[in-house]
């Protein structure tokens, strides 16, 4: 049988980010893919590409998991954008139904295009609700300050402070993103478990954010984890997916370029 891996996450019309970019990156890494979808993302070109959101009505989030879920065994899931806290309500709800293995959390805290309101409400819906329920969590530059509480990251160290503070207060394994914000030649992403504290890095293509990137990581280590990987290892595969995907982005008419799984050999 081939490792089955669920998401659930938001649509992004343009294949560059959320569901789509999962799918894609679980087909690549050899796992069957499932789709939970909580929300539908459409940029508009005629307003600055800014987020038009819709939420799913929440029944039907909770239909779509226990569909993937009777069909199919999964122990794997990895959770994207959420959007609303009714949104998030019905999440905990589908994922208390079974038990998983990897709950892998990538916390998109703020979407642009929403209340900042509404937007506050959600981080905190997702704190409460959902970060207890993670074993494996991959925030980045901003998500680690909001998450870890602290004002700043600057440097390499902070970010390992950010990663052992929300190991602490959630248990899960962090997998903390660097990214272009921190400076440097590197792109460090740091790891830790709780014992061990890794430093995993690579030259960093551009310094431009590339649409999708956080997608295809945390969709890469729910696969690797799918397959058997353990999270050190599947942190260091999907790292490696990431800079190919970055490396073979795809370019279109808005004004952020999009990843792309598909060249990445292993
Ligand atoms: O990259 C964050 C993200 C996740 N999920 C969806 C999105 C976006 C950003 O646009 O639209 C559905």
């Amino acid at each position: 049988m081939i490792p089955v891996a669920l998401t659930i996450a938001g649509s992004e019309a343009t294949g560059g980010a959320g569901a789509q970019t999962d799918l894609k990156t679980f087909h690549q890494l050899g796992t069957f893919g499932t789709a939970a979808l909580t929300c539908i993302v459409s940029f508009d070109p005629n307003n600055g590409w800014g987020h038009r959101f819709v939420p799913v009505d929440p029944q039907v989030i909770k239909d779509q998991v226990e569909a993937s879920t009777a069909v199919h065994d999964i122990d794997t899931v990895k959770i994207g954008m959420l959007g609303t806290p009714a949104t998030i309500d019905a999440v905990a709800e589908a994922l208390d139904a079974q038990e998983w293995k990897h709950v892998v959390l990538d916390p998109v805290l703020i979407c642009k295009g929403q209340e900042p309101g509404a937007a506050l409400d959600t981080d905190n819906a997702l704190k409460e609700r959902i970060l207890p329920l993670a074993t494996f969590v991959t925030p980045n530059h901003f998500e680690s300050m909001t998450l870890s509480g602290m004002d700043a990251i600057e440097s390499v160290e902070d970010l390992k402070e950010a990663a052992r503070r929300i190991h602490e207060s959630s248990g899960a394994v962090v997998l903390a993103k660097g990214g272009v914000v921190l400076p440097g030649e590197d792109a460090v992403d740091v790891f830790y478990d709780g014992e061990q504290m890794v430093e995993l890095r690579s030259p960093k293509v551009g310094e431009e954010r590339v649409s999708g990137a956080g997608c295809t990581l945390a969709a890469a280590v729910t696969a690797e984890l799918a397959k058997g990987a353990t999270p050190l290892e599947a942190a260091r595969t999907a790292k490696a997916v990431v800079d190919s995907a970055i490396a073979h982005r795809q370019g279109g008419h808005a004004p952020f370029e999009a990843v792309y799984q598909g060249a990445y050999a292993g």
